[in-house]
């Protein structure tokens, strides 16, 4: 097994800093082969350099540079594309849900024989304590969404910390642009019919940098998922 560990960075030299420390560590405690995928999408900041440097440094790390800043999605898709492994997780560049964690994903996998493993903070004994009401909320709100939507069978469709079987990863057509692309791909999973577990996995607050989340836009854009979902879901 080769589990390749995809991370999308935009504008993250500060949290790329702290991969030499805390991801690879937490990465080799696993006890599974792993590379790292780190996909930057055309930063303003230092990150591409960051990333260029642990490359050359360590073996199990690439970064990828896209040439101009495309998206989450199309980062995510990139670095899907560029894995070695039969096995991808996807993991915030922050650290926010720590890779640690990682070892209850492929635990569940291991016991259930999933397709995909999510990690959700809306599992107890879980959850997002440290995050603020208002990135809580409007989270919570949109999950309720796609639960109507797509199932009740998960209940983190947003949340990026997730272990895929890259066959499976790899046989979607995805196409969304920005956060909503971890929705996308869930809804595609259990459409397709695919096995899907989840565990409880923490989300912390994002210790350094700012966020590149801007609600209104991803909400706009959840809004254009939903309606894509729900249309191909009708009988024609
Ligand atoms: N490659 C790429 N990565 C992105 C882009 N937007 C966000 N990301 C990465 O996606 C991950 C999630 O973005 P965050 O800004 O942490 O969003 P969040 O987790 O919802 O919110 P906070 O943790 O509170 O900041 C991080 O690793 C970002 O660097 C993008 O346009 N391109
Ligand atoms: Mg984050």
């Amino acid at each position: 097994m080769l589990l390749s560990v995809v991370v999308p960075c935009c504008d993250e030299e500060a949290a790329a800093g702290r991969f030499a420390e805390e991801l690879l560590p937490a990465l080799d405690a696993l006890a599974v082969p792993t590379e790292v995928i780190a996909v930057d999408d055309g930063s303003y900041d230092d990150t591409a350099a960051v990333l260029r440097n642990l490359a050359g440094e360590r073996r199990n790390f690439r970064a990828v540079a896209l040439s101009e800043h495309r998206g989450l999605g199309a980062a995510m898709r990139t670095g899907f594309a560029e894995a070695s492994g039969d096995w991808i997780a996807t993991l915030d560049a922050d650290l926010t849900f720590h890779p640690s964690q990682l070892r209850a994903l492929l635990d569940c996998q291991k016991a259930t024989g999933a397709d995909m493993v999510c990690g959700s903070p809306f599992l107890a004994p879980a959850g997002a304590a440290q995050v603020r009401w208002w990135r809580r909320l409007p989270s919570r709100w949109v999950n309720g969404l796609y639960r109507r939507l797509c199932g009740p069978r998960l209940t983190a469709y947003t949340a990026i910390f997730r272990l895929y079987r890259t066959e499976a990863l790899r046989a979607l057509r995805l196409e969304s642009q920005g956060f909503e692309i971890n929705a996308e791909i869930a809804a595609r999973f259990l459409a397709a019919g695919k096995t899907v577990a989840e565990v409880p996995a923490v989300l912390t607050a994002r210790r350094q940098g700012a966020s590149k989340l801007s609600p209104l836009r991803e909400l706009w854009r959840h809004g254009r998922l939903a309606l894509r979902l729900r249309r191909e879901a009708l009988p024609r």
